[in-house]
């Protein structure tokens, strides 16, 4: 079997010791932190490889630096296998993250001290749609929109009346923490019908786009930003795709010069491995199974009387509302807590309507995309999802604990992790 780390542990045995422990973490855990996933052998082995070496500041064809003509053609390759995945006219590979997509994207289109509009952080909303704690909510005047709280779903109506009010130059759909659908041609309606750009963030569901199982945003939005590791199962990274040549100059250079330096040459090689993975009909296979265990984790744990944010899911998670549970003593802290004892990660996350802090929260959220990847089944996620609901109700009783983190062992036991790296 190969040792795919046996030159790092010649050289390097600290560094190759605590890789060695994450993937063991890895191996021995249930993984359900929605925004994770785990890469196939081959995109492991594209982004660990001397693309690392190489500067290429600018575009294909158009470089800062000389000897860029085979990551010219490494780039090109990701730019044309996603522009065929989402069927757009125009793609960067080149954001380092979601995070660093969203400052291009927003950067391009608002200018210091214009209103944006995204969802609100506690309802589902990301830190780079408006978070006063990070650069979009410091440069930009934020009008934030929530959830309606009888459905907890997007209310358009109000987001249209907010924009109308507001005028902001970008509004933001798109979430990390919303278990349905996003209706992207009524988000572009009411950005249009404000003066106003729409940008969508669908990093979560992008592998669901992807294949057809979430509606596209792309013949709505006027751009659309999105990581690349999580439905998707590419690596770490971000990208931007839009339809119209006129945006293409001032999304090119928000990337870089306006926020980045030289790509990530060996990480855009991943992202070429994974598009064209995502580009094949296993992958629609795998996408369906994701959203039909996505239902059955949300099933186990209403089966335990955990109320899920929506009464359900359309999509890859489910927001776990634990505010009844052992009346209202567990936290989503708690749970996280006592869920990792057994060997199921899960994060906190607030719920709408939260009256904890972003640190304790009142939720969990769990997602079914990684699991899927391992193999896991509908029958094994219904399972999981009943044990997670028994654990949250008695994380101080060990013997409870001591069961679930045995059961969990079986369940793992089929579905190894990465067995070619020995
Ligand atoms: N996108 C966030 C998440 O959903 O976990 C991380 O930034």
């Amino acid at each position: 079997m190969t040792d795919y780390l046996a030159g790092l542990r010649a050289q390097d045995p600290a560094v190759a010791e605590l890789v060695g422990e994450e993937l063991a973490r890895q191996r021995d855990s249930i993984e359900l932190i929605a925004s994770e996933n785990f890469v196939s052998l081959a995109v492991m082995q594209a982004v660990g490889t001397p693309l690392t070496n190489k500067y290429a500041e600018g575009l294909p064809g158009k470089r800062y630096y000389g000897g860029c003509w085979a990551v010219d053609k490494v780039e090109n390759l990701a730019i044309d296998r996603v522009k065929q995945l989402f069927g757009c006219n125009f793609a960067n590979v080149q954001p380092h993250s979601g995070a660093q997509a969203n400052y291009a994207a927003e950067s391009a289109f608002a200018k210091p001290g214009d209103a944006i509009m995204g969802m609100d952080l506690s309802n589902g909303g990301h830190l780079t749609h408006g978070s006063p704690a990070n650069f979009s909510g410091k440069l930009f005047d934020v009008q934030s929109y929530g959830l309606d709280p009888d459905t907890e779903r997007i209310n358009y109506d109000e987001v249209a009346e907010r924009a109308q009010r507001c005028h902001p130059a970008v509004i933001i759909a798109g979430a990390s923490a919303y278990p349905r659908l996003i209706d992207f041609e009524r988000f572009a309606k009411i950005a249009h019908d404000s003066g106003a750009i729409l940008m969508v963030d669908m990093a979560h569901i992008a592998g669901i786009v992807a294949v057809g199982l979430h509606p596209s945003p792309i013949p709505f939005a006027d751009v659309v930003t999105s990581t690349t590791h999580k439905t998707l199962r590419g690596t770490r990274g971000g990208i931007i795709l839009w339809n119209d040549p006129a945006y293409s100059r001032r999304l090119n250079s928000a990337v870089f010069p306006g926020s980045q330096g030289g790509p990530l040459e060996h990480v855009i090689a991943g992202k070429a491995v994974a598009f064209a993975e995502a580009l094949r009909p296993e992958f629609k296979t795998y996408i369906g199974q994701v959203l039909i265990n996505a239902k059955a984790l949300g099933r186990g744990m209403e089966s335990r009387g955990i109320r899920l944010v929506t009464g359900g899911t359309d999509n890859h998670l489910v927001l776990a509302d634990l505010t009844k549970v052992a009346d209202g003593q567990v936290s989503g802290k708690d749970a996280e807590q006592a869920l990792e004892r057994v060997g199921i990660t899960v994060n906190k996350n607030t719920i709408p309507g939260e009256r904890r802090s972003p640190f304790v929260t009142s939720g969990i959220r769990v997602g079914s995309a990684a699991a899927t990847t391992r193999g896991f089944g509908e029958q094994d996620c219904e399972r999981i999802g009943e044990l997670i609901g028994d654990v949250v109700a008695h994380i101080d009783d060990e013997r409870v604990l001591d069961r679930a983190e045995a059961e969990v062992k079986e369940l793992l036991a089929p579905h190894p992790l990465y067995p070619e790296l020995g």
